[in-house]
């Protein structure tokens, strides 16, 4: 790990082992990352999906790369098809895996090659509950988590869903990487507050990359 990383200027802010808060990481790409969000949901739409218990999230979603991640009464699972338009998902762009292996590679996970990103998109009142990411098969691989448009709040657990979240903020830029002894901690977004922001007006969208395979 680089030795200035957490260096007191940094907001940059560990979350347990294998595990932190980049903050700003992708300052200098925020704008290409939106544009590319913006385009790829023209033919892969944001949609709220429904969870087995047939509820409908409040976040709406889409998936780029190989495979993502869909929910719907029969449950969860990775596919490589879009159930909406019955054809592959949208590819990972080059800017998409550069930023997601630069992260990755920042707290020693060399070689990140992620083929999936789950696409979030949140509007004031969203909220995504405690969750566990066990989805994917390969949990030696971390997961990237990039931050876009309004702040939201963190919510960041232990290993069992009892354990009380700690919050975070998460800004316009901010970067979470996690893996190791953290891979499986429950965690979760609280429920995103009305707001105004020059890149995404009142939206939040997150980019989640996972090696699903
Ligand atoms: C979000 N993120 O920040 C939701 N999962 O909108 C996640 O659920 C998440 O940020 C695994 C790893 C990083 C994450
Ligand atoms: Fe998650």
């Amino acid at each position: 790990m680089l030795p200035d990383l957490f260096s007191d200027e940094s907001r940059n802010e560990v979350l347990g082992p294998g595990a932190a808060i980049l903050g700003g990481f992708a300052l200098d790409v925020t704008d290409d990352l939106i544009a590319q969000v913006r385009a790829m949901s023209a033919f892969s739409s944001f949609r709220n999906m429904e969870t087995r218990g047939g509820k409908r999230m409040s976040v709406a979603m889409f998936n780029c790369g190989s495979l993502g991640w869909v929910s719907d009464r029969s449950g969860y699972r990775y596919d490589a098809i879009d159930p909406e338009t019955g054809t592959p998902w949208p590819a990972l762009s080059p800017l998409f895996l550069d930023l997601a292996a630069r992260a990755a590679d920042a707290l020693g996970y060399d070689d990140f090659v992620p083929d999936a990103c789950l696409v979030n998109r949140y509007i004031p009142g969203s909220r995504l509950s405690l969750h566990q990411d066990m989805d994917e098969q390969d949990h030696g691989a971390p997961i990237v988590s990039v931050s876009l448009g309004l702040p939201a709040t963190f919510l960041w657990g232990g290993l069992e869903r009892s354990i009380r979240p700690s919050r975070y903020r998460l800004v316009h830029g901010d970067v979470v990487v996690w893996g190791g002894p953290s891979r499986m901690i429950f965690h979760g977004v609280d429920e995103l507050k009305n707001g105004d922001h020059p890149a995404t007006g009142a939206l939040r969208y997150n980019l989640t990359f996972r090696k699903a395979r």
